[in-house]
């Protein structure tokens, strides 16, 4: 059976509190949406679609030497993509090991057949989705950058579980 996979940077517990903050401040703003909980918090390198067993394990078997950067990442600014109503917190500069590291598993995943990424990489960690327009007045948040430190990449599943959606991690990759 096909399982939708992703590759991502898991989310530090102090990053995740500052991110809880951070959405509980934009709720109170007047933000509706539904709000990510944190356990789901991670930023997506390349998403790879629906992938069957075989792709799975050829997948492994071409990353299993996977270099994993030192990734520090400064969160500073709001994005608002209204079709799928995502509000996500991202960074005005991706630092450039990050970018290499999302485009070689976004060119892997596309060379394999996997699903194709067809926009520019925009590091950001999702906080809502479903949500109503960003108001004006929230052009200056975060007041402060959230500084996110990674030293591990990871292969997760997207799973349908009772209480919504689950990310499993499958595989990490530790610098
Ligand atoms: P996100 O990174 O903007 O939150 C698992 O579904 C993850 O892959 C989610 O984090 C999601 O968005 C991202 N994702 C889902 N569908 C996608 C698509 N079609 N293209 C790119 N990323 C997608």
């Amino acid at each position: 059976m096909a399982q939708r996979l992703f590759f991502a940077l898991p989310v530090a517990r102090t990053s995740q509190l500052a991110l809880l903050k951070l959405q509980s401040q934009l709720a109170q703003a007047g933000i509706h949406g539904r709000m990510i909980p944190a356990t789901n918090f991670h930023l997506t390198l390349a998403f790879l679609g629906s992938v069957t067993a075989s792709q799975k394990d050829a997948l492994l078997a071409r990353l299993a030497d996977l270099t994993v950067p030192d990734l520090h990442l400064e969160l500073d600014t709001l994005h608002y993509w209204a079709k799928p109503g995502i509000v996500a917190l991202g960074a005005r500069r991706t630092p450039i090991a990050l970018g290499q590291l999302a485009t070689q598993l976004q060119q892997d995943a596309y060379q394999h057949g996997l699903h194709p990424t067809r926009h520019a990489f925009r590091p950001h960690i999702t906080l809502f989705r479903g949500a109503s327009a960003l108001l004006p007045d929230l052009a200056h948040v975060p007041e402060q950058p959230i500084v996110m430190t990674s030293h591990s990449v990871e292969l997760m599943v997207s799973v349908n579980g009772p209480a919504g959606v689950e990310y499993h991690c499958l595989k990490r990759w530790q610098r």
